[in-house]
Formats: structure tokens, C-alpha cells, sequence
């Protein structure tokens, strides 16, 4: 105990510090919680905190600009940019690589290196993930960041310093006791997370899209205003020391980074230490196995002599070292020719196109096909059949064509043509207007989609029919038992109790579920129809409106917009659906099997209890699905919105309700519970979830 006391103020601060202790006891406060956030990888504080104290350290800096300083992290962005770089020349070479492209290729290298040195022990090595960016130099001086520079040729570069201040993770000033000089390399890039932020800010502003995560880092040092930098999201990992003056040169490479590390330098944490190439070997299998989760490219891992003198009895070929080599992951992306595009036809009707390829190793892998997604992506790579492509095969995932060479199209390319018949089962196929995806509208018949078609017809929602799950669909489909869902009404007994693992009295349960499900509402039989974007509001909406299915049937686009609920794109599908004779034939085909949805007078919306009110629905129901809800209110004519608004009419509240619970109270309009609502629906005939 000092037993003499000071006054603190809220943040904990003696209140007779001045304002330049408050300026250096916040710059460092701040520098201390980078170093941890970047470089331990620990952060210390949530960004909220880190913000506060940023914004008084700019404040008292306002008021006091004679304590502005280059360190300052509020000084990271310039505020004009420049007229162009100026060049810098590497006092101490920035070195290229060697690659090896196989584990041949790297134990000859390890012999070499051993031959060299005169030693058959076990070289110890340093095993580092290859970062997929650009190479820099920065020059600290008194520990403070003097100066940063491209790579360039490697004997020359630019200077990017005002750019390079504006990355987070790298200080401006290094810590603790620091060299009078550090000239440190490393590599700038940046992590996918960003990279797709980036991308989505540029296409939101009409702007071009970067093709990688490197381009995107490339163009963003290359930005002559550092304001535009500040804004990408960029890191620097260090990965040597190039010169240090005013101590010694640490003995190994990784006591160097270590060192670094200290200095308050982001090293990349995967670094390892290795003895002899077989840990090499294991090294790089671990890291290829870890890089789709890295959050960041690679594009393979390097290995170092750790031991510095050894680097010196090495020395270097040209301009790359003999100590050190890039061991590359399988490339990513090769070239190939496009052969044919087939078109297959997913369990929803949508048609994708395939590519069929000339085989290519890629990744790791031969690939012969690749996806092309959707007609939208033929037309914005320019792809014709012939035409020479670039395939991309990224970890596990679906190798694509991710762009076209059209210098290299041959005279007898073909453009690609869109089918204009489902090449499964025949039926029509039609693109909503504003949709990417081109659809089978045969969805009751095509075999593409039998199962899903039958498993969603089957569903509780829809036909309710007890026992028909998933796996006994597939089953069904599988043996030939049945094609289509009017199928599913001629059904024995005995065809279904020979199926494996059914018993007698399952098969006959089912049989009698089948029967049960003739007499069905006809909101729920135009769901089970599977028609695309038909949900359940809208079935209802159009079982209200035309009372029958014959008049829906007899339905043109004109009259299904006709329906509250009911815009152009639904119209349109309504319209190819019942316009296709599959799907009139399997129609009339349940209707023969006695299937007979109910009728009932058409109603006029008008006549609704609820007509011309607006209901919200909010936080968690516990009797009722939303879905429920919202369809059982618009069977009385409400219309159900998802935000609050003046117009409102009823908020029904649920468990958590949030922020629109708090509006409706501003707004003073009635709010009530889900018992409120049940009681409501009860006394107008309606019984959610049981059509
Ligand atoms: O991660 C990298 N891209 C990386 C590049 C790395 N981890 N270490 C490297 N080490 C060197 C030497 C051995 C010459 C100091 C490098 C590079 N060079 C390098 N980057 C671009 C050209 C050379």
C-alpha cells in the first residue's frame, strides 16, 4: 500500500492526469487491445469498447491537435490521395520461391539440402501455410512504421506506406524494447468473409466484381486514395526479418517470428517447427485437409531451414533461396474443352444444366462434368460448345465453369440451346418471368419428380395420409408399385405387405389411411397438387374464391389474378400447371379414384368476417405454426402483414415478441394473445391444421 490515495473519475482514470497522459494512456490502451485481437488472437475487449475509447482519443485529439502524432491509431487514413507511387528500391532483395509440385519433388529437395550441408541427420525445418496474397516490405525505424512497399520485380517495388497504415493488424508502432531498425517481409491479404462483403458492396453499386480474394486485395493496395483501402478488408501476416539493427539477428527462422510476434506482429498461427521431410509430408497433409476452413486462401505451404547459420552455408540460386521451397497444393483451376451441355432435372422440376468436359485433373481429382447452374449463367459466361473453359474445383465442393477463353472458340462452336421439353418425361417447360431457373411443369408425371411429388401429396399438411413416409415413397416408386399419385389409390394390400419391412397389418393401416384421404377440402388437395409457389394461404385463397376445382380448372391467367393473394408470377404458374395434359391426366385420374375434394359457394371477400382488416403476427405461437395462423386468418378475409404500421388492426403477440410488439404500443394499436386468436377463429368455424 502507497497509503497515498488518488481521486479516480468513472473509467477508473486519475482525475489530475493531463490531457497528454489521457492521449497516451488511450493510444496505448488501444495499440494493447489490437496486439491482442491480432496477434495473440485473444481479444481482450468487444469492438463496442475498442470504438469508445477510439472515438475519445479522436475527441481529445480534436481538442488538443498539438498531440496529434503519426502513431496516433487515429492517423491510420490520409485524407488525399496520391498522384502516384513513388518507387522503392529493396535494400535487401525481396527473394521469389522455389516450388515443388509433388512429395518427389520435395524429398529431392530435402537431399539437396542435406548434400549441401554435409548432414544425414534430419534437417529441423519451418513449416509455414503458403497465404494466397501480395508480398510487402515494411521498414520500422525507432519502432515506429516508416515505410511499406510492394514486392515489385523484387529488387524494386512502390511505395504503398499510406495505404499499408490504414490495415489494422499492422501496427504503426512496434512494442516493448524495439531495434533501431526492423525491416520485416510478409504477405497482405484478404479473408473470404470480406471478400464476399466486398463483392456484394460492388455489385449493390453497379461496380465490377473482383474474380478472387487476391485480385481484390492486388486492386485495394493499388488504390492511389487510402481512404478507398481503409475500407477493404485487408491483413498482413509477417513471415521474415529481412534486416534488424541495434540487436542481433535471432539464431533460427523461428525464434525470428517469435520475435516478431513480440515486436507486436501478426505470424500466422499454423507455423511449425518440423524435423526432417516426413513431418514436412504430414505438415502439408494437415494443412490441405484444414484449408476450407481457414477463412482464407492458400495455395500451398513453405518450408524454411530453421537454423539461420545453415540458411547463410546455403545461400541462394538466382534469386530465389536454396533454404527454403514452396511445396503447391494441386492447382485449382486447369483448362479444358466443353464438350456437350446435357440438362438434368432435379426432384423440383429444375432443369440444370451440365457440362460434359474434356476429363482435366483439377484439384486434385479428374473431373469430366461440371455445373453450369442455370440458363442465366450459360448467357453471362458466353459459353458455346467447343468453346475452351476454365473449370474450378475448390476442396469438396461441385467443380464449376467459372469462365470461357472466347479468343480460343474453334469456327464450328454451337451456341446452347434451352430445351424446350422436359428431357425426362416430355412435358412442357416454362421460366417465370424474372426467374434464373427454367422448370418440368409435368410435375405430377415426370419421374425426375415422383418422389418428392408423391411425398409432399402424401405430406400432413396436404392429404394427410398417415404412414406414407419418406422412405416408403421411395420404396413405392423404387418397385413400380406406383408412377404418379393417382397410383397411390390403386394400392392392394398384398402388393404392400410383400414390400420389406411391412407387415400385414402396416400395409392394411395405409390402405385405409389411402381411402380416408378421398374426402379432403379442396384447399388442401390444390396444396397437395405441388404446384409451384401454391402454398397453403394461397390454395385457401383460391379454394375461397372459385369454390370448386372444375372452376379452377376452367381458370384463365386473367381470372387467377383476379384472387386476393394471387400476383403475375403465381398466375403464371397456376396456368402452366393445369395447361399441361400430364397433369390433367393424373387429375382426372384421382377424381376416377374417388378422390373428390370439397365444394363449396364461392365466397365473396366482402362477406368475410375479417375482410378489410390487417393482422400481425408476432414472437412464437404455441398451438399454432405461423403458417397455420396466417392461413386460418386469411380464410376469414384478414390480411396478414409482417410489420406494424398504422394501418394495422390486430397484433397477435406470442412468447418473445420483440420490437414489433413495442411499435404496436406506441402506435396504441390493440394487441391480444394467442389465446385471443383461437378463440376468434373457434367462434368462426375455423380449425387450423385440420383444413
Ligand atoms: O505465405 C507466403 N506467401 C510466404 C511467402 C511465406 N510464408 N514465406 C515466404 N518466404 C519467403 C522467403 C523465404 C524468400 C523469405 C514467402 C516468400 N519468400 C515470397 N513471397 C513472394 C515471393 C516470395
Amino acid at each position: 500500500m502507497s497509503g497515498c490515495e488518488t481521486l479516480n473519475d468513472a473509467r477508473g482514470w486519475p482525475v489530475s492526469e493531463t490531457v497528454a497522459d489521457q492521449v497516451r494512456r488511450l493510444r496505448e490502451q488501444l495499440s494493447d487491445w489490437s496486439y491482442r485481437y491480432y496477434v495473440l488472437d485473444e481479444p481482450a475487449v468487444p469492438d463496442a469498447e475498442y470504438d469508445r475509447a477510439f472515438r475519445a482519443l479522436q475527441q481529445l485529439e480534436q481538442q488538443h491537435p498539438e498531440l496529434i502524432s503519426a502513431d496516433s491509431p487515429t492517423q491510420r487514413v490520409g485524407d488525399r490521395p496520391l498522384d502516384g507511387f513513388s518507387e522503392v528500391v529493396h535494400e535487401v532483395p525481396m527473394l521469389s520461391l522455389d516450388n515443388a509440385f509433388s512429395d518427389d519433388e520435395l524429398i529431392a529437395f530435402d537431399r539437396r539440402v542435406r548434400e549441401r550441408l554435409g548432414q544425414e541427420e534430419p534437417i529441423v525445418y519451418v513449416a509455414e501455410p503458403k497465404l494466397d496474397g501480395l508480398a510487402v516490405s515494411l521498414l520500422y525505424q525507432q519502432g515506429e512504421l516508416v515505410r511499406a512497399a510492394t514486392r515489385g520485380d523484387g529488387a524494386t517495388g512502390e511505395d504503398i506506406t499510406a495505404n499499408i497504415r490504414t490495415l489494422r493488424s499492422v501496427p504503426l508502432r512496434l512494442r516493448g524494447k524495439v531495434p533501431t531498425l526492423l525491416e520485416v517481409r510478409g504477405e497482405v491479404i484478404m479473408p473470404h468473409d470480406g471478400f464476399e462483403a466486398l463483392n456484394a458492396r460492388q455489385r449493390d453499386a453497379g461496380q465490377k466484381l473482383f474474380a478472387n480474394p487476391r485480385n481484390a486485395a492486388a486492386g485495394s493496395l493499388r488504390q492511389l486514395d487510402s481512404r478507398i483501402t481503409a475500407q477493404r478488408p485487408l491483413e498482413f501476416y509477417a513471415y521474415s526479418i529481412a534486416r534488424i539493427a541495434g540487436e542481433a539477428l535471432p539464431a533460427s527462422h523461428m525464434d525470428g517470428l517469435e520475435h516478431l510476434r513480440d515486436l507486436g506482429l501478426r505470424v500466422n498461427a499454423l507455423v511449425r517447427r518440423c524435423e526432417g521431410v516426413e513431418a514436412l509430408l504430414v505438415f502439408y497433409r494437415e494443412v490441405m485437409e484444414a484449408r476450407q476452413a481457414l477463412g482464407y486462401d492458400i495455395d500451398g505451404v513453405v518450408y524454411k531451414v530453421d537454423d539461420l547459420a545453415r540458411q547463410q552455408q546455403l545461400g541462394f540460386v538466382s534469386r530465389a533461396p536454396r533454404w527454403a521451397i514452396a511445396h503447391k497444393f494441386p492447382a485449382q483451376e486447369e483448362l479444358t474443352t466443353l464438350r456437350d451441355v446435357e440438362w438434368q432435372v432435379g426432384r423440383t422440376g429444375a432443369l440444370t444444366p451440365v457440362a460434359r468436359l474434356e476429363p482435366v485433373f483439377v484439384g486434385g481429382v479428374t473431373v469430366s462434368n461440371a455445373t453450369l447452374h442455370n440458363a442465366d449463367e450459360i448467357e453471362r459466361l458466353g459459353l458455346h460448345i467447343g468453346d475452351t473453359v476454365v473449370v474450378l474445383r475448390a476442396g469438396d465442393v461441385i467443380p464449376k465453369v467459372s469462365a470461357v477463353l472466347p479468343e480460343r472458340r474453334p469456327a464450328d462452336a454451337r451456341p446452347i440451346i434451352i430445351p424446350s421439353a422436359c428431357p425426362v418425361c416430355g412435358s412442357e417447360v416454362f421460366r417465370a418471368e424474372g426467374e434464373a431457373v427454367t422448370r418440368c411443369t409435368g410435375g405430377l408425371i415426370c419421374a425426375a419428380q415422383q418422389k418428392e411429388a408423391v411425398r409432399h401429396f402424401a405430406s400432413r399438411r396436404a392429404m394427410d395420409i398417415e404412414g406414407l413416409g419418406e422412405r416408403l415413397v421411395e420404396v413405392l416408386v423404387d418397385e413400380k408399385l406406383i408412377g404418379n399419385v393417382a397410383d397411390l389409390y390403386h394400392l392392394k394390400t398384398e402388393q404392400v405387405a410383400s414390400l420389406e419391412r411391412m407387415g400385414e397389418k402396416s400395409a392394411a393401416n395405409l390402405i385405409e389411411a389411402i381411402e380416408h384421404s378421398k374426402q379432403i377440402a379442396l384447399p388442401r388437395f390444390l396444396f397437395a397438387l405441388g404446384i409451384r409457389e401454391v402454398g397453403e394461404a394461397t390454395a385457401l385463397a383460391l379454394a375461397n374464391h372459385f369454390g370448386s376445382l372444375q372452376a379452377i380448372m376452367a381458370a384463365d391467367e386473367a381470372a387467377f389474378l383476379q384472387v386476393a393473394d394471387v400476383g403475375p408470377v403465381v398466375a403464371s404458374h397456376l396456368t402452366h400447371f393445369f395447361a399441361e395434359p400430364h397433369n390433367q391426366q393424373v387429375i382426372a385420374g384421382l377424381l376416377d379414384a374417388g378422390v373428390s375434394p370439397s365444394e363449396s359457394e364461392p365466397q365473396k371477400p366482402e362477406t368475410l368476417p375479417l375482410h378489410g382488416q390487417t393482422w400481425v403476427l408476432t414472437g412464437t405461437l404455441e398451438q399454432l405454426t405461423r403458417d397455420e395462423a396466417k392461413a386460418a386468418l386469411q380464410q376469414l378475409g384478414a390480411k396478414v402483414a409482417g410489420s406494424v404500421s398504422a394501418k394495422t388492426s390486430m397484433v397477435i403477440a406470442g412468447e418473445a415478441a420483440g420490437s414489433k410488439l413495442d411499435k404496436a404500443q406506441s402506435l396504441g394499436i390493440a394487441i391480444e394473445d394467442e389465446a385471443f386468436l383461437l378463440k376468434v377463429l373457434t367462434e368462426h368455424g375455423v380449425h387450423p391444421g385440420s383444413g
